[in-house]
């Protein structure tokens, strides 16, 4: 495959295309000449470069979340803005042992969620009473952010923030004057604590207290960091880093730094992207066919944010659903393994501190890391090759070796370019197909079925944009890693005498037979009664979402009864917070034990905003 490089240089030229060396490149976006072919688009897309502040990010490989506020001591998700600030009260807070902990396990940056959606403030901001300041905790003198920075100064780790755009307590919340308290709330975190690298504002917007929806400045809050903080990557509704599309740490095995994706804030997204027909979540965001109809492309990195634990934010009763190394592993593989950041969240307990159960998890976790993908078995698998289309590169491999794990690496500051590799080893004189794949970017691990030994291995470039520049060749033996977690718990009662009474349908039984691969689909209107087969006592109800479906019970109620005809409500309109990005099993406390035979659980929105909803299980919690 040759590409036609003069007539594009040409038009690069006439484009603005900077000149670096021999050849022009993009930072960051690339507008495509309305006449450009795709051989052309191709090339122009090979030469799109990440901003110096995006190659850097990238490099870090591992970045921490740490959500903590006013839900880690009310238990929720999603805070309503309404929580009394005086119940922040982490009386053993020690930003120091978080940043400790994140450091020991191979983080390079801790991001903080400074204010959530119920607009409860870490920081004591002139712009509202809603925050530390009105808390329990140091009498109202303390400031999380500025512990937390001055941590990550001490221990060497950079710092990021999360401000909430939608807040459910700003009075003003649904109005112009909103963007600039929130503007004004920005400059407060990005002026008064030092170098922050990261800003990240997520894309959950509902209605503020006064019932309305905000209409973002977007343009202003982007140039107000670019002019604060220009060293700062701007996240998700940012243009810098680009939500991979799920919550549960899975990345593409394709994935497209270069992406025809246009983010989220800006004007003409929604245009570009429903024209395309693309959206975060889609599968192909930067393939040849996608590039065929595109007018530009973006320097647009994906970034894989999950949590350690089932919620974002801390409850003590996940701490035995602290994610198992193994499925830690998985998710380094499926993120940092394919092109991508991993923003692991680790939420800081009541006390303040990151809690044992997590901390122990994270150490083993890196030390998986550090001694399985630290000593590659290639010799000289640094060298840095430039292959074009069809041709290969071998490397020798250290005597004796064993290994069950590849890893490729290109160099991104030239662009992303590989769009198929092979890898062959050669055993015993002869050689043997051991993978292929697509993209590459900064880093693609690739995972064997079986061990194996071998003399030498080839990479071979099936597909590529423009001469690919590779920078390594890995080969590692990777262990199973360990599995043991708690077990899901999706009931804590005994059912055997229990019996579904609504919704009607032969397989109703599907939502209390303890198996969580089972679901059962209905309407809205459709109550779901279990009498329970005698006076029970509970402290609270679990809901299991579906696995087969991604139509979730969002706002419910949730009522109690002796006899099946009078009902007590206990919960009202009530919501299963981000079930939607994050569909996860729901345990659902009430202040005190109750004592019912029959329970009713009447699901009031779905989280796709159908007139249907799927569950897979309903069960009560214990003391
Ligand atoms: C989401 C939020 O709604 C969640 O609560 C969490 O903060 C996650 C990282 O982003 O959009």
């Amino acid at each position: 495959m040759k590409l036609r490089l003069l007539p594009v240089a040409a038009l690069a030229l006439l484009l603005g295309g900077c000149q670096s060396g021999k050849k022009e490149t993009y930072e960051k976006h690339v507008q495509f000449p309305a006449e450009a072919t795709l051989e052309e688009k191709v090339d122009m897309a090979s030469r799109l470069v990440p901003t110096a502040e995006q190659l850097e990010w990238q490099q870090m490989e591992l970045t921490a979340f740490l959500h903590f506020g006013i839900n880690t001591f009310t238990g929720h998700e999603w805070g309503s803005g309404q929580e009394d600030p005086a119940l922040f009260n982490p009386e053993k807070l020690d930003a120091e042992q978080w940043v400790k902990v994140l450091k020991d396990s191979g983080f390079k940056m801790a991001i903080l969620t400074a204010k959530h959606h119920d607009g409860f403030c870490l920081w004591p901001t002139k712009t509202t009473e809603h925050s530390v300041k009105s808390a329990t905790w140091k009498d109202g003198q303390g400031d999380v952010v500025r512990e937390l920075k001055e941590a990550c100064d001490k221990y060497g780790l950079r710092f990021g923030v999360y401000l909430s755009p939608w807040d459910r307590n700003a009075s003003c919340y649904g109005s112009d004057k909103y963007n600039d308290f929130f503007i004004e709330q920005l400059t407060e975190l990005l002026t008064q604590y030092g170098d922050v690298y990261e800003v990240w504002f997520d894309g959950a917007c509902g209605e503020g207290p006064n019932g309305k929806r905000q209409e973002y400045d977007w343009e202003r809050i982007l140039s107000t960091i670019r002019e604060l903080q220009p060293k700062a990557v701007t996240a998700i509704m940012g243009d810098d880093v680009r939500w991979v599309g799920n919550e549960s740490g899975l990345g593409r095995p394709t994935e497209w730094s270069a992406t025809v994706l246009a983010p989220s804030s800006y004007e003409r997204a929604e245009r570009v992207n429903s024209g395309l027909k693309i959206d975060a979540m889609a599968k192909d965001l930067g393939s040849r066919e996608l590039l065929a109809n595109a007018n530009e492309l973006f320097w647009y990195p994906s970034e894989v944010d999950v949590s350690i634990r089932p919620g974002w934010f801390y409850h003590k009763e996940q701490d035995n659903q602290v994610k198992s190394v193994e499925h830690l592993v998985d998710i380094y593989f499926q993120s940092v393994g394919y092109n991508s950041v991993l923003l692991l969240n680790i939420p800081p307990d009541r006390d303040g501190l990151i809690n044992q159960s997590d901390a122990a998890r994270l150490y083993e976790f890196s030390n998986y890391i550090k001694n399985h993908l630290s000593t590659n078995l290639v010799n000289n698998a640094t060298v840095h090759h430039v292959v074009d289309a069809g041709e290969s590169v071998e490397f020798n491999l250290e005597e004796n070796n064993t290994f069950n794990t590849l890893m490729v690496k290109e160099d991104i500051s030239q662009g992303q370019r590989i769009e198929e590799f092979t890898i062959e080893a050669e055993i015993n004189g002869e050689w043997k197909e051991l993978a292929k794949g697509t993209t590459v970017g900064y880093k693609r691990l690739i995972r064997l079925d079986n061990e194996l030994t071998a003399t030498n291995l080839r990479l071979t470039i099936n597909s590529t944009r423009a001469e690919a520049h590779i920078i390594e060749l890995g080969a590692y033996n990777c262990p199973p890693a360990e599995s043991a977690t708690a077990m899901r718990i999706v009931n804590e009662f005994d059912n055997t005498n229990w019996t579904i009474l609504s919704p009607k349908g032969e397989e109703n039984e599907v939502i209390i037979d303890g198996d969580i691969s089972t679901d059962w689909e209905g309407d809205l209107n459709d109550d779901i009664i279990v009498d329970l087969g005698r006076a029970t006592e509970f402290k609270g109800f679990i809901y299991t979402p579906s696995h087969l479906s991604d139509d979730h019970i969002f706002k419910y109620n949730f009522a109690i009864s002796a006899d099946g005809k009078e009902w007590n409500e206990l919960k009202s309109n009530e919501e299963f917070s981000n079930i939607r990005n994050n569909p996860v099993t729901q345990a659902i406390y009430f202040e005190k034990e109750v004592t019912a035979r029959f329970v009713k659980l009447t699901p009031l929105e779905s989280s796709k905003f159908t007139k249907t909803y799927a569950i897979a299980e309903l069960g009560l919690l214990k003391k």
